[in-house]
C-alpha cells in the first residue's frame, strides 16, 4: 500500500473508532450517576473513560495489530517503527461527568513523534466531527474548515486555561494571561483542548495559551489546526514536545 493509502486507511479507521467511542461515551453519559476517581489534583477519571479506550483500541487493533498505542488511561504499548496511535477517551472528562456538553473523542496517529499525520475529534453530544491528515485539509461534519481571517490581535478571541493542575504556576501564569487579555479582546475555556483546539481550526477561535498539556490531549487537534492553515508551538522554545505532562 502507498503511504497516501496508508494514511487514508487510518483516517477512515480513526473516524470509525471515534463515532463508534462517541455513542459509548453518549449512553454512559445518561446514566442518574457517574461514579469518579481522582488521579491527582484536578485531574479526574470515569468508568466510561476507562471503557471508551479500550473500545478505540479494539477497533485499532482489529485493522493494525502492530501499531504502538498511548492512551491517556492506559499508558503506552508497542514501539514507534510502524507508527503510534494518541487517544484520549474523553478530553473533558470533568464535563462529561457534570453533563456539560464540551467532551470529545480524540485520536491521531503518527509517523513519527509529535508530527501527527491523522486527527479526529468528535464531540458527540453536538454531533461534530473534526477530522484532518497530512496534506488533504480540516474538515468539519465534511466541510472544509480554514482558521480565522482575524490578523488585528485586538480583535482576536483567545483560548486562556489556567493551570489547573499546577496551582503553584498560578502568578506567573494570571501575569502572562493578564497581558493576553489586555493586548486582545475576549478570553473562552471550553475545557477540552482538543476541542478548542478543533475551534481553532474552524475559525471560532483566534489563539490559544495553556501550560502543562498533556500529548494526548493536543495531538488530534494539532494536525487539524495545521491543515487549517495554523500554527501550534511550544509556548517554551527551550522544551519542545513530550510525551509526560508538565506535573
Ligand atoms: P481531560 O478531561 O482529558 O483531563 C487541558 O486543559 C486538559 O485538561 C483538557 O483537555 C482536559 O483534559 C483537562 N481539563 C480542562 N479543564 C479542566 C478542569 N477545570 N479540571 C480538570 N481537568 C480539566
Ligand atoms: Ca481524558
Amino acid at each position: 500500500m502507498n503511504q497516501e493509502k496508508y494514511i487514508a486507511h487510518h483516517l477512515e479507521v480513526a473516524l470509525q473508532a471515534s463515532k463508534s467511542a462517541g455513542s459509548l461515551v453518549l449512553e454512559a453519559g445518561k446514566a442518574k450517576h457517574i461514579s469518579v476517581r481522582s488521579k491527582q489534583k484536578n485531574d479526574f477519571v470515569t468508568e466510561t473513560d476507562q471503557a471508551a479506550e479500550e473500545h478505540i483500541i479494539g477497533i485499532l487493533k482489529e485493522h493494525f495489530p502492530d501499531d504502538a498505542i498511548f492512551g491517556e488511561e492506559s499508558g503506552k504499548t508497542g514501539t514507534h517503527e510502524r507508527g503510534r496511535w494518541v487517544i484520549d477517551p474523553i478530553d473533558g472528562t470533568t464535563n462529561f461527568f457534570r453533563s456539560i456538553p464540551n467532551y470529545t473523542i480524540s485520536i491521531a496517529w503518527e509517523m513519527e513523534p509529535f508530527k501527527p499525520l491523522v486527527g479526529v475529534v468528535y464531540n458527540p453530544r453536538q454531533e461534530e466531527l473534526f477530522w484532518a491528515s497530512k496534506g488533504h485539509g480540516a474538515f468539519l461534519n465534511g466541510q472544509p474548515i480554514r482558521v480565522s481571517d482575524v490578523d488585528d490581535v485586538s480583535k482576536a478571541l483567545m483560548v486562556c486555561v489556567p493551570p489547573h493542575r499546577r496551582h503553584d504556576l498560578a502568578d506567573e501564569y494570571f501575569e502572562r494571561m493578564r497581558r493576553i487579555f489586555l493586548a486582545t479582546s475576549d478570553f473562552r475555556s471550553l475545557g477540552s483542548c482538543a476541542l478548542e483546539l478543533s475551534y481553532i481550526a474552524a475559525g471560532r477561535f483566534d489563539g490559544y495559551f495553556e501550560r502543562c498539556l498533556g500529548y494526548y490531549d493536543l495531538a488530534a487537534g494539532m494536525i487539524i489546526v495545521q491543515e487549517a492553515g495554523g500554527k501550534l508551538e511550544s509556548a517554551d522554545p527551550g522544551q519542545p514536545f513530550t510525551d509526560e505532562r508538565c506535573d
